[in-house]
């Protein structure tokens, strides 16, 4: 592969950081991005042994800072080849009359308007050069629709038509564009949504065997390493053991 770039929203855990650790071992730079600077710096300490990392702090939810930290980039990083928009969570699992504002405030303008505001802040330089990979991470959630999952479904439906939109308005333009579905993954994620409660949110993964972080990454990197003339317009990928969001065989 010729040496590409790839910037990477949500580095600091789970589906970002595995595909972080995969894209290095096979001598992709990085652009590694999150909130919290002691694991990114953690990791760019990491991974600096085998390529160039630079890392950017910035909040998806900040737009200032979302376009200056990109727009900033130094020299050998401002060309990206690889965008990947995986920064995102769930916020809640509550039934639509008992949910929280600030937990829908919180989805949406991470999963939905932070991935835009980065999306637009890498897109000139890919259409610039005329070439470009963008990897959105949707979700089952955004296929379906499962009991107190509104508004994070809302959210992860949205990524599934600005995936489309974007691959309807980039067509031609020498950019590929492809979402990456994953059903239920073993990360930070339900710690997140259960706000710290670790044991409800190791309960999620019990009784089945999930996907790992290292699994999507496996995905990402095939979908970003096809012959030039194929693009994954969209790919959704579960456990063996989930048949949708709310079938899960949990026999183990
Ligand atoms: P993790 O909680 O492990 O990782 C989430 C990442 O997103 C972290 O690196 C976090 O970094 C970053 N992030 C969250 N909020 C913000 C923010 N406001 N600004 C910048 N970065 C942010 O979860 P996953 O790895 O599981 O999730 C990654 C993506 O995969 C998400 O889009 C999620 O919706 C999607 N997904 C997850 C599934 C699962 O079952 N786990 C299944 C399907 C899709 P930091 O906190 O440092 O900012
Ligand atoms: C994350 C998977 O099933 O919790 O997108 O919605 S699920």
């Amino acid at each position: 592969m010729k040496k590409y770039t790839a910037l990477i929203t949500g580095a600091t855990s789970g589906i970002g950081m595995a595909t972080a650790r995969l894209f290095a071992a096979n001598g992709v730079n990085l652009v590694i991005c999150g909130r919290r600077v002691d694991r990114l710096e953690a990791l760019k300490e990491e991974l600096s042994e085998r390529v160039c990392v630079h890392s950017l702090v910035f909040d998806v939810r900040n737009k200032e800072l979302v376009f200056k930290s990109i727009g900033g980039l130094p020299k050998d990083f401002s060309e990206i080849n690889i965008l990947i928009n995986n920064a995102g969570n769930a916020h809640g699992l509550d039934p639509i009359h008992k949910g929280s504002t600030d937990d829908w405030d919180a989805m949406l303008d991470i999963n939905v308007k932070g991935l835009l505001y980065v999306s637009k802040a890498v897109l000139p330089g890919m259409l610039e050069r005329g070439s470009g990979h963008i990897i959105n991470i949707g979700s089952t959630a955004g296929k379906e629709v499962y009991p107190n999952g509104n508004v994070y479904c809302a959210s992860k439906h949205a990524v599934e038509a600005i995936n489309q939109g974007m691959r309807l308005d980039l067509n031609g333009k020498g950019i590929k564009v492809a979402a990456i579905n994953p059903g239920m993954v073993e990360t930070e994620f339900s710690q997140v949504r259960f706000k710290g409660d670790k044991d409800r949110a190791a309960n999620v993964y019990k009784g089945f065997t999930p996907l790992s972080p290292e699994d999507i990454a496996d995905i990402i990197w095939f979908a970003v390493t096809r012959p030039p003339h194929v693009n994954i317009a969209d790919l959704t990928v579960m456990s063996l053991d989930q048949a949708s969001s709310t079938v899960v065989n949990k026999s183990k």
